[in-house]
């Protein structure tokens, strides 16, 4: 998959890139992740990419001709047809669901948004799709774009290793996960739970689903709302007292 990243700050980018899992994914020719700095599409002498609001206000307004002429252009580096993402705060919030429909697609440009905001004809003519990274205050496009090409390369084959997708799968059933230990089997006083140092796979099994019921009842029931549980399920949620956070 083609990522192009379009931003005033392609710096932001290498140290997330040039890391563990996509790294990996990149040298492996898996995910293509160029970038691209939008002031060589500013054709003044300053290099200008942002102006004043219409109706005055606060803040600076990203110019729609740097951004038509940046991704036109950029367009015409790949065959593969270009989605283009506008990573903004009035964006469909980044979740399961969206990652899915973009890590089907074969190309996506990204544009990250910086200042109060762009045009609204780059809104309403370049864009595809809007996007947020949820409902927080952050400085521009480019932390939400990482994000979701991190969440995107994840779902693309070959990303993780067989073991680690499998665990993804098992996780799609929309749960939280449940607690896990490793060794030492006490430290400084606590112990992990004695069925995961039993040796009855059954019993773990039937632990851990348990334990993610309690634990995503307690901390996100909406989430719970959503799952199909056995009448096993339903049985232990009634029968247990909210989970303690600890
Ligand atoms: C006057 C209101 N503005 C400041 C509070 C709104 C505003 C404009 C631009 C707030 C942040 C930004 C810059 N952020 C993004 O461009 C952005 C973003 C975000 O802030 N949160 C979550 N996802 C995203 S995607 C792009």
């Amino acid at each position: 998959m083609r990522f192009d990243v379009l931003t005033l700050f392609p710096g932001m980018f290498a140290g997330p890139l040039d890391e563990s899992i996509l790294k990996r994914a990149r040298d492996g020719g898996l995910v293509d992740v160029q970038l691209h700095d939008l002031r060589a599409w500013a054709t003044d002498r300053h290099r200008t990419v942002d102006d004043y609001p219409f109706g005055g206000g606060a803040g600076m307004v990203m110019k729609p001709e740097p951004l038509f002429a940046a991704v036109e252009a950029i367009r015409l580096l790949a065959p593969e047809p270009a989605t283009v993402v506008l990573l903004t705060p009035q964006g469909r919030p980044l979740g399961r669901a969206l990652v899915a429909e973009l890590a089907a697609l074969p190309r996506l440009l990204l544009v990250c948004g910086r200042y109060e905001g762009v045009d609204e004809r780059v809104r309403r003519h370049l864009a595809d799709l809007e996007v947020s990274a949820g409902d927080v205050v952050l400085s521009g496009g480019e932390l939400p774009a990482l994000l979701l090409i991190d969440a995107v390369a994840r779902r693309l084959p070959g990303v993780l290793g067989a073991a680690e997708s499998l665990a993804e799968e098992s996780f799609e059933g929309g749960l939280l996960e449940y607690p896990q230990y490793t060794r030492p089997a006490e430290f400084r006083g606590w112990r992990v739970p004695d069925v995961l140092l039993s040796g009855h796979h059954a019993e773990v099994a039937r632990w851990r689903r348990r334990q993610r019921l309690l634990r995503t009842r307690a901390r996100r029931p909406d989430l719970l709302a959503a799952s199909e549980l056995s009448a096993e399920e339903r049985a232990w949620l009634d029968a247990a007292p909210d989970e303690p956070l600890d």
